[in-house]
């Protein structure tokens, strides 16, 4: 039986259009799902979007819609991003459809049977825009006599009838569980943040709210509605079909890895273990924070109008070089500033000169020597077998390192490849072989076919759709292009279809 992988995006609010923030977060873990897949995995991939609580009935109303309305008519902006970008994730879920609802008052009356929740009082400082309560500690009293989150929203004084979560009896518990499980929340910096939080000392939660009533009811008791973080984080159960232990994917539960921003990294690493601990259940194995995109060193914001969306980066320079570029440009878990001139460097260095040109320039050659056909893998040197062998490492490099979510990583060791290969082409010299030993030419090209292989195979998590076009030049069967594959040569003599560029150069026409 293939392992099992599950890989969550958080599921974005849906008060605003997805931006370049949230294509970020998804394009990661879609690089990810599609390594695992390739690596062998049974894997389960789920995004989605959070569509209760204050902050999107807030949204709605000023909007002039009801809020089930309003959610129906953005989430699927997200869903058509996806497709765009192209994700490939297996479910969608929306926190407004049935089975969430079910599935989480399922969950909360677990947590009252187990003498988790209790009715109280809340009074305290409260930010809609991070849907978090805070610490007036936490807060910061601008000169206006506002105050702030540390996030920068601001926070409003809330009274209320609430039910808790006795988190503060989870204190010890989950910090046990940290020191056994090191590997749980990554970077590790983000770790030695995350356990200074919580030896700091925990507060019960509030976990409903009385003063709006866009959210799941509470069970019993109408005059509630759940608070929308442990409504939205339940959904990551839902999505396995939770509480039928027949369902399909109910052998996912517990989660692989969760990918969120730095900024949501409380909720998944705190409360959620805690929540799931406290109604019996496992929590998941592992929590990534990855760091924040600025635009063109700004901080990016509707009110500075450089908000950044991803549909047009597509439109204008290519989804791979897209996908490329926000994998490749920052160590991921370090912020990063997006920039054009860095993609487009990227674009016209990288892809377009060192890794386009190799393709192009191997595969012509064959197309033109080698009457369009796949040479046979002939007596090889030590060169040869240097440069293939690098390449038949590349699997479990570039596997590694996403496995450790260090994508820049992987892209790096498949780049010293790429650039190792350039420089073999040009020490070859092919092209001058044709005439002085066609026989020594005929195996140059076939190790440069090889090679290409490998390239074109790893690099499918973050590019698919050019390296199914390189593959499909290469003349690898659809069927063969995972890594196991590898281990199988092409079959000499293949035909080769016409040698087509897969990255163009960008030129602007500004
Ligand atoms: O927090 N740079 O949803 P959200 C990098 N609904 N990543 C960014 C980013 C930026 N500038 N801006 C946004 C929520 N992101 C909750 C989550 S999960 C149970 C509930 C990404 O719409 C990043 O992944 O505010 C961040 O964590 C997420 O979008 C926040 O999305």
């Amino acid at each position: 039986m293939k392992p099992k992988f599950y890989v969550t995006t958080p599921i974005y609010y849906v008060n605003d259009v997805p931006h370049l923030g949230h294509a970020y977060t998804n394009v990661a873990c879609d690089a990810l799902a599609r390594c695992k897949r390739l690596a062998g995995s049974d894997v389960f991939f789920l995004t989605g979007t959070d569509e209760h609580g204050q902050k999107i009935e807030k949204a709605a109303a000023t909007r002039g819609e009801n809020p089930q309305a309003f959610t129906d008519r953005i989430s699927p902006a997200f869903r058509d991003l996806w497709a765009t970008l192209g994700i490939s994730n297996d479910d969608f879920i929306r926190t407004t459809e049935p089975r969430h609802k079910a599935a989480t008052t399922a969950f909360w009356q677990r947590l009252v049977e187990r003498g988790e929740i209790y009715l109280g009082g809340y009074k305290g400082w409260y930010a809609v825009r991070d849907e978090a309560f805070y610490d007036e500690g936490e807060t910061t009293l601008r000169p206006d006599g506002s105050r702030v989150a540390p996030s920068g929203a601001p926070v409003e004084w809330v009274v209320e009838p609430s039910y808790f979560f006795r988190l503060s009896a989870w204190q010890d518990r989950l910090l046990d569980f940290y020191e056994k499980n090191p590997d749980f929340i990554a970077p590790q910096s983000r770790r030695n943040e995350v356990l200074s939080f919580v030896r700091g000392g925990l507060k019960d939660l509030s976990v409903s709210r009385t003063s709006f009533r866009w959210g799941i009811p509470v069970p019993g008791d109408a005059a509630h509605v759940m608070y929308v973080w442990v409504d939205a984080l339940f959904n990551y159960v839902t999505a396995t079909g939770w509480p039928d232990a027949e369902a399909p994917r109910a052998g996912f539960w517990p989660a692989d890895l969760h990918m969120v921003g730095k900024d949501i990294l409380r909720f998944h690493a705190v409360y959620w273990p805690a929540l799931l601990m406290a109604a019996g259940m496992a929590p998941p194995k592992r929590v990534f924070a990855h760091g924040w995109w600025t635009v063109e060193g700004e901080k990016m914001s509707k009110s500075l109008g450089n908000v950044v969306a991803p549909g047009d980066l597509v439109e204008r320079y290519g989804l791979d070089p897209v996908r490329f570029y926000l994998l490749r440009e920052v160590p991921f878990g370090n912020d990063g500033d997006f920039s054009r001139r860095a993609l487009i460097g990227r674009i016209n260095g990288e892809l377009a000169n060192e890794f386009g040109n190799l393709a192009q320039r191997s595969l012509s050659l064959v197309a033109r020597h080698c009457e369009g056909r796949l040479p046979a893998v002939g007596a090889r040197t030590g060169d040869d077998a240097a440069l293939l062998a690098r390449a038949a490492a590349l699997p479990a490099l570039l596997a590694a390192a996403f496995n450790r979510q260090a994508f820049h990583e992987g892209l790096e060791e498949v780049w010293k490849v790429v650039r190792a290969a350039n420089a073999y082409i040009d020490h070859q010299a092919p092209w001058a072989l044709k005439k002085t030993d066609p026989a020594r030419m005929a195996v140059v090209l076939r190790v440069l076919a090889d090679v290409l292989r490998v390239l074109a195979t790893v690099l499918q998590p973050v590019m698919p759709g050019s390296m199914a076009c390189m593959l499909d030049q290469l003349g690898v069967a659809e069927t063969a292009r995972d890594f196991a594959s590898l281990a199988t040569p092409l079959a000499e003599g293949t035909p080769l279809p016409p040698p087509q560029g897969v990255f163009p150069r960008y030129t602007d026409a500004e």
